[in-house]
């Protein structure tokens, strides 16, 4: 309760601010993009994860307003940046049941002068399963504005095979708990190959999340995964920390 109420102020007291995770090609290696993982700089108990403050910013309501300071400040970003790199963002069930929220996209676009395919919005299951046909809309909106959609967290919701035939998905994110497991896990191992085929017989790419080693890499490369995120080629960064990140790759 106590976090509610000062989460309430935290955009506000500039509390919150986004950390980059880089994305990258899996089979050369290269720097493709980044992913927006939000943080809260609180004053007394230091950063708060999203897994704790993310559900209470759902259940108040609170993440459409931090949702769309999120958008705004991702975009704001990457327009900064030398390179076009592509910056994903996460999209909460509830800002997608929201209509105005291609309004809300497109105007962070046009605010930041970000082109609009540099977008990719992170969807999960979850938020689309409620109300499919609003979603559909909303997802086909955002879409003619030329931002990519991205289904996140795939295999740990309900993967209706449905969803992926009637959505138009720019990409397919393997959930990192699947690919934890694809050296020691014959299940693990089948079902990521399973989906890495998936995407690409749908002309989706897929990008394997929770990626460690070279182990995990070596597998995906040889299976066809088409990018990689996770600790082997970087933690989420902070902003001087990505700057740092941005020159040398410049
Ligand atoms: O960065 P970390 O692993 O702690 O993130 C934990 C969870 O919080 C992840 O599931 C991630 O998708 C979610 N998350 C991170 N940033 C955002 C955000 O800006 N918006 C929403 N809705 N979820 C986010
Ligand atoms: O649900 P979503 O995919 O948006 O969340 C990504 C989360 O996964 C972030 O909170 C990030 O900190 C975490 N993460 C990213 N890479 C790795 C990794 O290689 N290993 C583990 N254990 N967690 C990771
Ligand atoms: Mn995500
Ligand atoms: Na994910």
């Amino acid at each position: 309760r106590a976090l509610a109420v000062s989460l309430r102020q935290a955009v506000a007291k500039g509390e919150l601010e986004l950390y980059y995770q880089p994305q990258n090609d899996a089979a050369t290696r290269q720097l493709v993009g980044f992913e927006a993982l939000l943080r809260w700089n609180h004053p007394e108990r230091g950063m708060v994860s999203p897994g704790e403050f993310i559900p209470i910013a759902e259940e108040s309501g609170l993440i459409c307003e931090i949702g769309e300071w999120v958008l705004r400040e991702a975009c704001r970003e990457a327009s900064t940046w030398a390179q076009p790199y592509r910056i994903a963002v996460n999209v909460a069930p509830l800002q997608l049941a929201q209509t105005n929220l291609p309004t809300i996209v497109h105007e962070a676009l046009l605010n930041s002068g970000l082109g609009a395919s540099r977008l990719e919005l992170e969807i999960t299951e979850t938020g689309i399963i409620e109300d499919q046909t609003r979603a559909l809309h909303v997802i086909r909106q955002l879409k003619s504005l030329g931002v990519r959609i991205a289904m996140d967290d795939y295999g740990t919701g309900y993967s209706s095979l449905a969803t992926l035939k009637n959505f138009p998905f720019d990409k397919i994110k393997i959930d990192r708990s699947f690919v934890d497991g694809v050296n020691t896990d014959r299940q693990a191992a089948a079902i990521v190959r399973a989906t890495i085929i998936l995407g690409s017989s749908l002309d989706i790419p897929v990008l394997a999340e929770g990626v460690e080693s070279e182990e995990h890499l070596a597998f995906l490369n040889a299976e066809g995964c088409h990018e990689v995120q996770g600790f082997y080629f970087g933690r989420p960064l902070a902003k001087k920390a990505l700057d740092v990140m941005l020159a040398e790759n410049a």
